[in-house]
Parts: structure tokens; C-alpha cells; sequence
């Protein structure tokens, strides 16, 4: 006997996909004699669905070459193609009883398009073993395209190390709401994360035991580490964008190399979760030394277009010095090859034209990141009262900060990009971002539990057109997440305000 399985509705997918042309009559069900065909630049993809599909379906689905012509799904076959016309990420998805025929851009789209089957089947798909369930996808066709290039998640692995298999699970779990970049935050006052051969004792005074708020939280990525995590992600058409945080925020690296100070003494190791207290010295060579050998080995282990520099809380920098230490930076990373991409503080200073400013704050205006706007310069998106995971649900919830104020799951969904900041508009828009500080945090399941289930707002806020934004729609469609969830072993919040199944 075959258990009834919930029916979904073509358009139940997080985030909401841009138009959804149902048509009852035409479910497919996926059996076993289901077939997978690859067009040429696919096969990749095919892959990860044939993998994603296998274990609880328990069918072998091979993957057949092409053979295919776009347009004539024979019986019984999913088929992957790709038609530039369609634009990059973007997909359509036919699905009738003959079988699917989904079509991307890029393989990127395709990859999306795959995201999307995956919600559109019973919350059993994510079983790792063989369920007795109809596997049967709602019939119709949706067209989709993201609105954003730049949607992401961050990972603080300073206050807090993730190893490379629990930055993998949760980059695994990101991808599945379409999220296309990883911004790992590698460093900070209490420990430093990235492996640099010309500056050893950052990682080995500063990643080992005893680092990380509390001391609790030791490690860092050797090279090896960190390439396997970006091969890992652009597999999943992820990008890695990795951070160093200049000059505030450098306590680890001063304890290591004393003479990144003012006076050459280092400082004692900090576990707390003060912020705002260290900086790299402006007037010193050595500064300039430092900050050109850790941006030319981060250049070189990363493919991606974009170095973050942090930029953010140097409160004991003088403004001129903030200033002159900006502008000498980031002349390095363009040097380097890379897009300087930093928090929004560092727009009070000249910015190289590529230089790409990410507004973190609370407040409703900015004057440095609408003036970075109005002279070409992109924006990404991260209000603190919004998009930041690491704040607290609820006033009774743990872990989590609240000096953004409670970010409940409708006060992560309830806003617009476009309308954040006077004189930042969608055209200057690259994308949003929603940062995961772990200050509070000692596990994956604890980092999960921030996450879920508030990035899948942020992931909406940055891919689906705007005209689909509405609260009562996402709230039901988030919902069915739970039992998705459940089944991959991802922690989640419950939040009250959601009618989760049981
Ligand atoms: C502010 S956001 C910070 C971080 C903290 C975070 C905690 C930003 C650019 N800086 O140093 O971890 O608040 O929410």
C-alpha cells in the first residue's frame, strides 16, 4: 500500500516563483521506469537530482544521454536542457503526464529549476531511505528568474569555528531557497580562521584551542580546507566570498603579530563579545605589508569575483585615519584582481568604481551608502532589523542578541530592499544578504535554529518579483517546510505565528 502523500500546489515553493500556470490534469508521477536525460553542460545537474531523488525513492533513475529534442518528453522521462534565450538562473518547468521537461539558462537555471521539483514533491523526498509514497508533481508550467544576482547567506566562523562538513550541511540547506553566495566571515577580535603562509601564527596562535567566544569555539581552514569548501560550493553554483576584516575587529591577528600594533606589545587573546576595541595601526608599513600578503594568498585560493574587507566598527580609528587606511586597502584587492566589497562605514571614504558597499545598519537613512549609490556604486542589502539570523525571535527565545531589536519571522519577510534607504534603488541594487553572527552560537543545530525559518524570507525577498511578496501566501507556504526539515535532521525555530503540521 502507497501512504497518501500531502498534495502540493504548483505554486507551493519558497521562494514564490515568478508565474505558475497549473493544470490539474497534467500531474507527472515519477516511478520506476523514470528517466533522467542530460543535455550537453547539464550532466552535473542531472547528477545532484538523480542523488536528491535516488534514496527515498529507492528507483534508480538513470541518466540517459541526450536523444531528447527540446519540446517532445517522451514517457516517463525528466528532461534537462538549456536555452541561453531564457537568461542566466532563470528556468521553466513543464511538467505533464508524459514527464518534465525542465529548461534553464545556464545550468545555473536548470540547478533551480531542480531546487523547485524538489518542494513541488512530497515532504518524503528528503527520507534517506526508500518510502512507500506516490511521487507525484503537480502538473502545469512555471516560469521563474531571480529579481537579485546577489543573494547569500554569512557564516561567522571567528566568534564561533564551523568545520568544513558543517559549513557544507548548512550551505547544503541555503541552495535549496536558491541562495547563490556564501559569505564566510574568516576573521576577528577572538580568532582567525584562513590558514596565510607568510603569516603562519595568525592560525596557529590564533585558531587554535582556546579561541572563539567563551574559548569555545577553536579551528580554522587550512588551504586545502578552504578550496574543498569552494569547489564544494561552486558544484552547487555557489560562490564563496571570503572576508577579512580590516582594520577594526583585528585582535586575533594582533596577538599573533604584536607589531600590527601601535606600540609593538600584544595584546592579551579576547574571548568576550565586546566589539569596537581593536584596529590596525594607518601610519604603519607593516599594516600595508600584512593586509597585501593576506589579500594576495585569499585572491589566489578564490575563484569568486569578490574580496570582503569588513571595514565595520573601527571605533577607535580616527576618521582620518579610517579614511587613509581604506583608501590604501582597497587599491590592493583591485591590485589582486578581486571586487572590493565591504560594510557600508567604508563609504566615507574615495571608493575604487568596482567597489560594492553592504549596509548592515538599523537606521533608515545613510548618507555614505546613498552617496556610494549615487556615484555608480552597487548595494547589497542587510539591515540588521531584518535580515540579521543572529538576533532573537522572541524576547523568551535562545540563543540570539537583540540589539536590532526581536526579528520575528514577519519582520524578516515585511520589508523591500528597494525601499530601505533613501537614494538606494533597484537599479543600485546587487542583492541582500542575510548574516549569521555566532557570538551565541555553539553548534550547527544552534545556527540552523537561527536560520529556519528566516532565511527562506530573505531568499524570497531576493529572488521573487516584488508583485509576489504577501505575508498570508509565504506563511502558508512556509509551513509545509517543517516536515522537510524534519526529515533532512534541520533544526528549525517553531515559531507561534506559523500553523506548522504536526
Ligand atoms: C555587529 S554587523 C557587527 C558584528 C557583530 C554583530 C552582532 C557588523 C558589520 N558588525 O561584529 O557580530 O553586530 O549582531
Amino acid at each position: 500500500m502507497k501512504g497518501v502523500a500531502v498534495t502540493r500546489g504548483l505554486g507551493d515553493v519558497i521562494p514564490a516563483p515568478g508565474e505558475v500556470r497549473p493544470d490539474t490534469a497534467a500531474d507527472f508521477t515519477i516511478d520506476s521506469g523514470t528517466r533522467i536525460s542530460a543535455a550537453a553542460g547539464t550532466e552535473d545537474v542531472a547528477e545532484h537530482l538523480a542523488a536528491a531523488l535516488r534514496p527515498a525513492t529507492g528507483y534508480g533513475l538513470p541518466i540517459g544521454g541526450a536523444g531528447l529534442d527540446a519540446g517532445a518528453v517522451t514517457s516517463g522521462v525528466i528532461a534537462l536542457v538549456v536555452d541561453a534565450a531564457l537568461g542566466s538562473e532563470a528556468y521553466r518547468m513543464e511538467i505533464s503526464p508524459g514527464g518534465i521537461l525542465l529548461t534553464g539558462g545556464d545550468p545555473a537555471g536548470v540547478f533551480y529549476g531542480v531546487q523547485t521539483l524538489r518542494q513541488l514533491l512530497p515532504a518524503e523526498i528528503y527520507a534517506g531511505v526508500p518510502q512507500q509514497v506516490t511521487w507525484t508533481v503537480p502538473g502545469g508550467t512555471i516560469s521563474d528568474r531571480p529579481r537579485f544576482s546577489y543573494r547569500s547567506g554569512m557564516l561567522d566562523v571567528a566568534r564561533h569555528f564551523f568545520t568544513v562538513a558543517e559549513a557544507k550541511s548548512y550551505l547544503d540547506t541555503l541552495v535549496q531557497f536558491k541562495i547563490n553566495h556564501l559569505h564566510l566571515h574568516l576573521t576577528d577580535d577572538q580568532g582567525w580562521r584562513i590558514e596565510i603562509d607568510s603569516w603562519p601564527k595568525l592560525t596557529a596562535i590564533s585558531g587554535g584551542e582556546g579561541t572563539g567566544v567563551d574559548g569555545v569555539g577553536p579551528g580554522f581552514y587550512t588551504k586545502a580546507d578552504y578550496s574543498e569548501l569552494v569547489a564544494y560550493a561552486a558544484a552547487r553554483f555557489v560562490t564563496i566570498v571570503p572576508e577579512i576584516d580590516m582594520p577594526g575587529h583585528v585582535n586575533a591577528a594582533q596577538v599573533a603579530y604584536p607589531e600590527l600594533t601601535t606600540d609593538g606589545i600584544a595584546p592579551e587573546p579576547r574571548t568576550d563579545v565586546e566589539v569596537g576595541y581593536s584596529s590596525l595601526v594607518a601610519a604603519k608599513k607593516e599594516t600595508y605589508t600584512f593586509a597585501d600578503d593576506v589579500l594576495r594568498e585569499i585572491a589566489a585560493l578564490t575563484p569568486g569575483p569578490y574580496i570582503h574587507i569588513g571595514g565595520d566598527e573601527a571605533l577607535v580609528t580616527t576618521a582620518e585615519d579610517y579614511r587613509t587606511f581604506i583608501e590604501r586597502l582597497l587599491p590592493l584587492v583591485v591590485k589582486h584582481g578581486k571586487r572590493p566589497l565591504g560594510w557600508h562605514e567604508m563609504a566615507s571614504a574615495d571608493l575604487p568604481p568596482t567597489t560594492i558597499v553592504q549596509y548592515w545598519r538599523i537606521e533608515a537613512t545613510d548618507d555614505g551608502t546613498a552617496r556610494a549609490a549615487a556615484a555608480g556604486h552597487k548595494v547589497i542589502m542587510s539591515p540588521a532589523d531584518r535580515t540579521y539570523l543572529d538576533m532573537k525571535y522572541a524576547a523568551d527565545t535562545t540563543p540570539g542578541l537583540d540589539w536590532a531589536g526581536l526579528v520575528s519571522i514577519e519582520q524578516a519577510y515585511g520589508w523591500d530592499p528597494a525601499d530601505r534607504l533613501p537614494g538606494v534603488t533597484e537599479d543600485s541594487l546587487l542583492g541582500v544578504e542575510a548574516p549569521l553572527w555566532s557570538e551565541t552560537l555553539r553548534t550547527l543545530a544552534d545556527a540552523q535554529t537561527m536560520t529556519f525559518p528566516r532565511l527562506p524570507a530573505i531568499a524570497e525577498i531576493g529572488w521573487s518579483p516584488r508583485e509576489t511578496h504577501n505575508w498570508e501566501s509565504f506563511r502558508t507556504r512556509l509551513a509545509a517546510c517543517a516536515p522537510r526539515w524534519r526529515a533532512q535532521g534541520v533544526a528549525f525555530h517553531p515559531a507561534p505565528e506559523i500553523n506548522w503540521p504536526h
